[in-house]
C-alpha cells in the first residue's frame, strides 16, 4: 500500500456499523438466475422453476445469498418475459404457482434470499388491460395507458417528439381508435399511466402480493421512465447521438420529459413506503436507473426514504486498474455518503460481501457489452458472455438446450434492436470475469442478448 492510498484510508471515515449490523441488503452476495436457460427438468429444452431448484444446494455452496430471478411471470415472451401479460401468474413453461411458492421456500430453507424481476413500467399488449384499453377511447381501461390525439394533419403524426429508449418513435398509432399510445420500450410494451390512481394501486398490489409470498426484493425494470410530463412536452434538442450510463439524453433529445421525472423519484418514496408496511422481514428495492451519481441518489430519497438500492452503470466503464478503480470507490462514497452507502459499491468488488449493488451491476457490465454488440454478434471476449461465458461458477445443468430463436420477439423482424433477450447471470466469481452462467445451456451463439444493458443505440436491456 503506497503512502497516499494510506493516507487516505486512515483519513476515511470509520464505519459506524459493524458488517453484522448491516441490514441484509448491504452485505448479501446477489446471483442472478435467467431461467429460461439455467436448468430444464422436463427436457422442453426451456429452463424452469424446478431446474432452479435443483440448483439450489450448488449455488448456496458457491457462497450464492441472495438469487435474482429474471421475469417467469406469464408472458407471450416477446421480450422474454419483460413483457409481463399477468403478474400474479407464471407462465406455463417454467412452471406453476406451486413451483414458484416452493422455490422461495427451499431458497428460504437453505438460509438464502430470493429477489425477482418486477416491471413496472409497462404490460404486454396482450395484458385483459392493454386489450381493453385499446378497444374503445371509451373502454374505463382506456386510461390505464397513455393515449394522445396525433398531430396534425389528420392526426396521423405523433402527439410530440418523444422517442423511446431505443431511439425509435415511443409511439405507435392504432388505427381502429385513430390515437397514438407511448411504449418506452418496444412497441408491444405499452406504458402504463400512473397518473390514474387505479392503475398505480393495482401495481402496488402487485407487489406487495408477491412480498406478501415471502419475496425478499424486487429488481425493478426501467423504473426512470415511469413518470412522464402530463403536458406531453416535447423533449428539447440536444446534440448527443446516443444515451450513456451517466446521461440518458441521446438519439439528439433530451429525455427531460420522459426519464427521471420529479414525479418518479416522489413514486420511490411511495413504493418504499408500502414495501416497508409489508409484515414480515426487511424487503428492498433496486431500481435500474441510469444516469449522474447525483440524480442516481435522488431515487434513493433524500432521508434514504426512496429505493433502498440503485444500479451503478458507471461502474462497467471504470478503468481496470488500481487507480482506476479507486478513484470510482472515492467518487461513489462521496456522492453516497452513509446512510447510502455502501449499498452502491464499485463493480470490481469481489466475493463474498461485496454489497447487493456491486453484483447486480457487474452482471449489467457483462450484459452491455454483450447488448452493445449488433445482432448479438458479440465480439469475442464477450461471446463467452452472451453464448455462455464458462466460469468456474457455472453449474453443471443438465437437460440444457439454447435459448429460443433470437428474432422471434421483433414485432418488425428485426433482431438486432428487438433481439431477443438473455440468459445471462451474475455470478459471485471474480468481477473481471465474464460471469454468465448460461454456458451449461447457451453454447449457441444465437443465444439472445442479455436484458439489463445500460442505454446505447442497440438496446437497453
Ligand atoms: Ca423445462
Amino acid at each position: 500500500m503506497n503512502h497516499t492510498l494510506s493516507s487516505d484510508l486512515a483519513q476515511r471515515p470509520k464505519s459506524t456499523h459493524h458488517a453484522s449490523e448491516l441490514p441484509w441488503w448491504k452485505r448479501t452476495t446477489v446471483y442472478q438466475v435467467y431461467p429460461r436457460s439455467f436448468a430444464d427438468t422436463n427436457g422442453d429444452g426451456i429452463g424452469d422453476l424446478r431446474g432452479v431448484i435443483g440448483k439450489l444446494d450448488y449455488l448456496r455452496d458457491l457462497g450464492v445469498e441472495t438469487i435474482w430471478l429474471s421475469p417467469f411471470f406469464d408472458s407471450p415472451q416477446a421480450d422474454f418475459g419483460y413483457d409481463i401479460r399477468d403478474h400474479f401468474g407464471i407462465s406455463s413453461e417454467y412452471g406453476s404457482l406451486d413451483d414458484c411458492h416452493a422455490l422461495i421456500e427451499e431458497v428460504h430453507q437453505r438460509g438464502m434470499r430470493v429477489v425477482f424481476d418486477m416491471v413496472l413500467n409497462h404490460t404486454s399488449n396482450e395484458h385483459p388491460w392493454f386489450v381493453e384499453s385499446k378497444s374503445s377511447k371509451h373502454n374505463p381501461k382506456r386510461d390505464y395507458y397513455l393515449w394522445r390525439d396525433g398531430r396534425s394533419p389528420g392526426g396521423r403524426e405523433p402527439p410530440n417528439n418523444w422517442r423511446s429508449m431505443l431511439g425509435r418513435r415511443g409511439w405507435h398509432y392504432d388505427r381502429a381508435t385513430e390515437q397514438w399510445y407511448w411504449a418506452s420500450f418496444l412497441p408491444f410494451q405499452p406504458d402504463l399511466n400512473y397518473r390514474n390512481p387505479e392503475v398505480k394501486e393495482a401495481m402496488l398490489d402487485v407487489v406487495r402480493h408477491w412480498l406478501s409470498m415471502g419475496v425478499d426484493g424486487l429488481r425493478l425494470d426501467i423504473f426512470n421512465a415511469l413518470f412522464k410530463d402530463a403536458a406531453f412536452t416535447n423533449n428539447p434538442f440536444s446534440f448527443r447521438p446516443v444515451p450513456s450510463e451517466d446521461n440518458p439524453d441521446g438519439f439528439f433529445q433530451q429525455t427531460r420529459h420522459t426519464i427521471d421525472h420529479p414525479d418518479t423519484f416522489a413514486f420511490a418514496r411511495e413504493l418504499r413506503a408500502v414495501v416497508d408496511a409489508v409484515p414480515g422481514p426487511p424487503r428492498f428495492l433496486v431500481g435500474e436507473v441510469f444516469g449522474t451519481p447525483h440524480t442516481l441518489r435522488r431515487y434513493c430519497g433524500e432521508d434514504a426514504d426512496g429505493l433502498h438500492l440503485v444500479f451503478l452503470f458507471k461502474s462497467m466503464r471504470a478503468p481496470f486498474s488500481g487507480p482506476g478503480v479507486r478513484a470510482m470507490i472515492a467518487e461513489f462514497e462521496r456522492e453516497f455518503p452513509e446512510p447510502f452507502f455502501p449499498p452502491t459499491s464499485s463493480a470490481t468488488t469481489t466475493g463474498r460481501g461485496a454489497s447487493t449493488a456491486s453484483e447486480t451491476t457487474r452482471a449489467r457490465r457483462s450484459s452491455s457489452r454483450c447488448s452493445s454488440s449488433p445482432r448479438g454478434a458479440c465480439p469475442s471476449s464477450t461471446t463467452a458472455r452472451r453464448s455462455g461465458c464458462a466460469t468456474p461458477t457455472s453449474p453443471p445443468c443438465t437437460g440444457s438446450t439454447p435459448s429460443p430463436p433470437t428474432s422471434a420477439s421483433s414485432p418488425t423482424g428485426s433482431p438486432g434492436v428487438y433481439g431477443a433477450r438473455a440468459s445471462c447471470s451474475t455470478a459471485t466469481s471474480p468481477a473481471s470475469r465474464c460471469s454468465g452462467i448460461t454456458a451449461p445451456m447457451g453454447d449457441s451463439p444465437t443465444t439472445p442478448p442479455v436484458r439489463g444493458s445500460p442505454p446505447t443505440p442497440t438496446a437497453r436491456r
